[in-house]
């Protein structure tokens, strides 16, 4: 058996954290060979850490042979500590007549503060994702408080996005969803995010050939997978928790598998026209476990340089609105 790897959730007593938790534990994160220790942070509030001893107990009665210790804490310092991996996942939520500059700037102290203590005390190898939104700025913001830590080291999540794509593309093809591949999310974890279809492949051929109708494509498929989270919330009355973890699983699993191919929000560096500073969604291809290299040779037409050009603005937007908090 392998060492145990360390994996740090913050708010893992949340909708997301429950259905997280147990699946790391189980080993589909990391396959089945590889032990864990979850060290799960809350915030330091009396329902929310009780809530978390509850999800402790219920991990305790899975009985889970991979799942070889728990931490349980609401201090950064003791949850992030020799951290192999660090999933921030808790975020403060967007409130009824909130600014959406003041919810950037109350998760900026958040992240700043979890950038911060990660640089510090988590493994020298240690790999950062960002869930909480708005992730792709709050990654940004967390890695630029890093000295130690490569910043490529932080990613955030948009995988979610590539898979409720590659499901709605297959949904119109009438195609099994394996036939679909090389559908990859460009931008912000937001409602401006590009699923860039013209480089889509449905069994193997160009789903532009498949899917001949142009229209549902730059229109009603683009919208549908922008507008997902909201659609769910309006169904369910709550936000994509299930998926959300599902996609975290899957963003984790494709970077510690060298040669998948897949969508992750990484420091743009000027790709695709994209700000360097800003954190977008592109696809990348897994070198060694933990590590990628941007994909940056894909062509992009008129369209897509628009939808780009759209969703790069939102992200130096947003950049703009936390910058000075970034360099107090
Ligand atoms: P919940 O409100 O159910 O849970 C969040 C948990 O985080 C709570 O238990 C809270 O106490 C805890 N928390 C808040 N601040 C914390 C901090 N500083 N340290 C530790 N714990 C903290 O939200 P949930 O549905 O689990 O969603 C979590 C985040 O994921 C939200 O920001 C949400 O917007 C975001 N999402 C991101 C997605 C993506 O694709 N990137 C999709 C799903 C989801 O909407």
């Amino acid at each position: 058996m392998q060492a145990p790897l360390r994996v740090a959730i913050t708010g893992a007593a949340g909708q997301i954290g429950y259905s997280l938790v147990f699946r790391i534990a189980a080993g589909e994160m990391f396959g089945p060979q590889q032990p864990v220790i979850l060290q799960m942070i809350e915030i330091p509030n009396e329902k929310a850490l009780k809530a978390l001893e509850g999800v402790a107990m219920e991990l305790d009665d899975c009985a889970l042979p991979l799942l070889k210790g728990m931490v349980m804490t609401s201090d950064p310092n003791i949850g992030f500590k020799d951290a192999n991996v660090c999933c921030l996942v808790g975020a403060k939520p967007r409130g009824p007549g909130m600014e959406r500059a003041d919810l950037l700037k109350d998760n900026g102290k958040i992240f700043i503060s979890q950038g911060r203590v990660i640089d510090q005390v988590a493994a020298d190898n240690c790999r950062v994702v960002v869930v909480g939104n708005p992730a792709n700025t709050n990654c940004m913001i967390a890695a630029s408080q890093a000295k130690r830590l490569p910043t490529e080291r932080f990613t955030a999540m948009v995988r979610l996005d590539q898979n409720r794509a590659q499901a709605q593309l297959a949904k119109k093809a009438g195609v099994d969803l394996t036939a679909v591949s090389d559908i990859f999310i460009y931008g912000n974890h937001s409602p401006s995010m590009f699923p860039a279809f013209a480089h889509a492949k449905i069994s193997g051929r160009p789903a532009t050939e498949v899917i001949k109708d142009q229209a549902w494509l730059q229109g009603p498929f683009c919208e549908t997978v922008g507008k997902r989270g909201a659609a769910i919330i309006a169904a369910r009355g709550l936000s994509s928790a299930a998926s959300a973890a599902n996609a975290l699983i899957n963003h984790v699993r494709s970077l510690w598998t060298p040669g998948t191919v897949h969508s992750v929000a990484v420091q743009s560096k000027g790709a695709y026209g994209f700000d360097p500073h800003v954190w977008a969604g592109m696809p990348v291809k897994t070198t060694t476990p933990g590590s990628f290299e941007p994909i940056t040779t894909y062509a992009l037409d008129e369209f897509a340089k628009g939808k780009v050009a759209a969703t790069n603005k939102e992200l130096v937007d947003e950049r703009a609105m936390v910058l000075p908090m970034l360099t107090a």
